[in-house]
């Protein structure tokens, strides 16, 4: 009993401990005329891509690793989560010569 109690308040204090750890961020990546924009650096593992289809047509942006799939009728959005880091190749199932490079970092 004594031993959870010290795990519960080691575990509730380590994001104290941790000042190192940065906020997870969101980074957009907007679709416009049929083209993927640029994707921007310092992406890391926890963040959100808020990808923003510009186009009057529907896309999606989905990941070769199977790691999301989003679908983007025209003017919406949709959001993913990254948790996996490394690079992972994406494209629209729509229009496959969309596509681009997404770099994640720890
Ligand atoms: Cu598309």
């Amino acid at each position: 009993m004594r031993r959870a109690i010290v795990c519960a308040i080691a575990m509730s204090a380590a994001p104290l401990l941790s000042g190192a750890a940065p906020a997870p961020k969101v980074h957009s990546i907007v679709i416009d005329k049929m083209r993927f924009g640029a994707v921007p650096p310092g992406v890391r593992v926890g963040d959100t891509i808020l990808w923003i289809n510009k186009d009057l047509f529907r896309h999606s942006a989905t990941a070769r690793n199977g790691s999301f799939n989003v679908d983007l009728p025209a003017g919406k959005s949709g959001r993913t989560v990254l948790r996996r880091a490394g690079n992972i190749a994406f494209y629209c199932i729509y229009h496959p010569g969309m596509t681009g490079t997404l770099t994640v970092g720890r």
